[in-house]
């Protein structure tokens, strides 16, 4: 079989994709809605708090691009931005983050109970939106990713403050809690389109490789500048105790008494020498590294 793209999607794939994320941000609005206040408050202010709606964007794409014939894309595509966003606020609790988006997170602003049971009702609303498309082989991808993304932060639990840990452990945790969703929303835009399975892997292998390359750079602007304008602040992870790929990098490539200062960082968490460690990292190469 081949699969053909719709000539409105041949002709200008983003045009389409603007005006249909349009469509997809009334369905969120919309299925955000509970009869509880405290829900919609919270909801409302994490949803709508400026987040850059890249999965629903990659579903999008390549529903379009393979010709998905039917409407159910921008009920999935609102479904991963809830999943996205229900994952959000529960690791903002987890990590005890203050800023998300250049904005207080949930957590700081109605507590650490309400960002958890909201998180709760957005994940559980994507579950009734998702059954509501009535197609077996949905639900069984979006069930597998979040479980996976749960399992990716458990694996992550178990490696803060671990120095000795391996690049391996490292990129198994980011492509668990990061790309796993990205391969989740390229591959339903492949499945809303009944491409052939050949296809459905390719996609999936993109989103796979973008949501892995997406996480590394999340971590690099970890020890960048720039990483203000997003919303975090620089040194984020480590004042986590998290081993990312940096450090991991910058700790093979440095002396021993360098390299002491980054165990240290991340074993404590707390960083006191935090340029020192933000020097050690961008002298050692391994910024460059990553982004190879
Ligand atoms: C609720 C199913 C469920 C699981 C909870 C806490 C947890 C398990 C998972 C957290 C996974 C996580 C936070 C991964 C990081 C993903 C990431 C890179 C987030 C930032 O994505 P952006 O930049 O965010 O796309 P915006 O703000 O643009 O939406």
């Amino acid at each position: 079989m081949q699969v053909f793209a719709s000539a409105e999607a041949q002709a200008d794939p983003l045009a389409l994709l603007s005006a249909e994320m349009h469509e997809v941000d009334r369905v969120i609005a919309h299925r955000l809605q509970s009869e509880v206040a405290l829900i919609n408050q919270i909801s409302g202010y994490i949803v709508h708090a400026g987040g850059k709606r890249f999965r629903p964007k990659l579903l999008l794409l390549f529903a379009n691009a393979l010709g998905d014939p039917g409407h159910h894309r921008h009920t999935l595509a609102a479904v991963v931005e809830f999943i996205h966003t229900a994952t959000l606020l529960h690791d903002d609790v987890v990590d005890e983050s203050a800023l998300r988006r250049g904005k207080q997170t949930a957590n700081a602003l109605f507590g650490n109970a309400a960002s958890v049971l909201v998180g709760d009702f957005l994940y559980s609303r994507a579950f009734q939106m998702m059954v509501s498309v009535n197609r077996m082989r949905v639900l069984e991808i979006l069930a597998e990713a979040t479980n996976v993304i749960a399992e990716g932060e458990v694996l992550q639990l178990l490696n803060v403050h671990d120095p000795d840990t391996t690049v391996e452990r490292y990129l198994q945790v980011i492509r668990f809690k990061t790309a796993k969703l990205f391969e989740a929303s390229a591959r339903l835009g492949a499945i809303l389109s009944d491409a052939p399975s050949d296809i459905e892997e390719h996609c999936a292998d993109y989103g796979r490789a973008m949501g892995t390359a997406f996480q590394l750079i999340d971590d690099v602007l970890d020890y960048e500048g720039d990483a203000e304008v997003l919303g975090k602040n620089v040194g984020d992870d480590l004042r986590e105790g998290k081993p990312t790929l940096p450090i991991l990098l910058a700790m093979e490539r440095s002396q021993p008494a360098e390299r002491e200062i980054l165990r240290n960082a991340v074993l404590n968490g707390e960083v006191e020498r935090l340029s020192e460690v933000i020097r050690i990292v961008r002298s050692s190469g391994a910024l460059e590294a990553t982004r190879e």
